[in-house]
């Protein structure tokens, strides 16, 4: 089809789809087309009269039976692709899928995080599902995948990815202002360059964007300049912004206090032109010198 059918469930849920349109399709044909002829062959003529016509039992037959059969045959196809769907395999890498406003998060058994789903071909994954604040739904179009993330409930997804390349995720449930741009991608690497990836686990890359990654900043914050939900974090550190303080405006410049201000009461000041929708959210004063720190040097 149009979106690459990239995992094993793919073809399955494919045919499913295809089987119940065609079925649709040839029965809207079929009833419009007998329902034209039926209008112009009997329309009202000078001189005949209408006679009523009482039973048919070959007729009655007919139109019960194949209703029948189509609706088993569709209920049969899907039956079969949701059964592959929902029974994954016992031996299976786990990876935890953590949602929420706005961003993915993918949590790996040797405590490896990641902002992107990074995956071994033709190994069969299990994703469980959680979501910390609201509903979510995670989708990848070219799996054929969807499962919704809800608080305080784990649920799961299973595929085995079959094409190596980089494929969309999105959120499919909406859930609020940064839901447009809860994306993230499913990266399907050969199984040699996964091990090497998740082995070289940990410590690499710097401590503070690691926490920024971790605990969602960057779902509503970017590094880059491009404007989200909330203002980036590039060059901010000695900007001069104006802020919205208890319903006052004023101007101030941003330094470290404001900084760890604006993580531990995200309502103190809001920088204007932006909405107030930031949780609080948990972090240690350690956690906060080295978010601080790596903001301060991000020009
Ligand atoms: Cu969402």
């Amino acid at each position: 089809m149009f979106i690459p059918e990239a995992s094993n469930s793919a073809r399955y849920v494919d045919a499913a789809f295809l089987v119940i349109v065609g079925i649709s399709v040839a029965l809207l044909a079929g009833v419009t087309s007998v329902m034209l002829f039926l209008i112009f062959r009997y329309k009202r003529r000078r001189g005949t009269k209408a006679e009523q016509v009482e039973g048919g039992t070959a007729l009655e037959i007919i139109w019960t039976v194949i209703p029948v059969v189509l609706v088993l045959v569709m209920f049969v196809i899907g039956e079969r692709s949701f059964r592959l769907i929902r029974s994954a395999p016992r031996e299976i890498m786990t990876i935890r899928v953590d949602a929420r406003q706005w961003s993915w998060m993918f949590g790996y058994d040797n405590g490896r995080q990641s902002d992107q789903l990074r995956v071994p071909l033709g190994k069969p994954v299990k994703l469980r599902l959680s979501s910390r604040d609201v509903l979510h739904s995670f989708y990848v179009p070219a799996f054929r995948i969807k499962e919704d993330c809800v608080p305080g409930m784990e649920t799961y997804l299973w595929f085995t990815p079959q094409q190596q390349g980089s494929f969309d995720i999105f959120c499919t449930e909406y859930c609020g202002l940064g839901h447009s741009g809860m994306l993230a991608k499913v990266v399907v690497m050969p199984e040699k360059e996964f091990d090497e990836w998740y082995a070289g686990a940990g410590a690499k890359g710097n401590r503070g964007l690691q926490l920024l990654l971790e605990k969602g900043c960057l779902g509503c914050h970017t590094t880059d300049g491009t404007l989200k939900v909330g203002p980036t974090f590039k060059g901010i550190y000695g900007r001069t912004v104006t802020v919205v303080t208890s319903g006052k405006e004023r101007t101030i410049t941003v330094d470290g206090d404001y900084l760890k201000r604006s993580v531990l009461d995200p309502g103190a000041d809001i920088v204007k032109g932006f909405p107030p929708v930031m949780p609080k959210i948990p972090v240690t004063p350690e956690e906060l010198d080295a978010i601080e720190d790596y903001l301060e040097h991000l020009r």
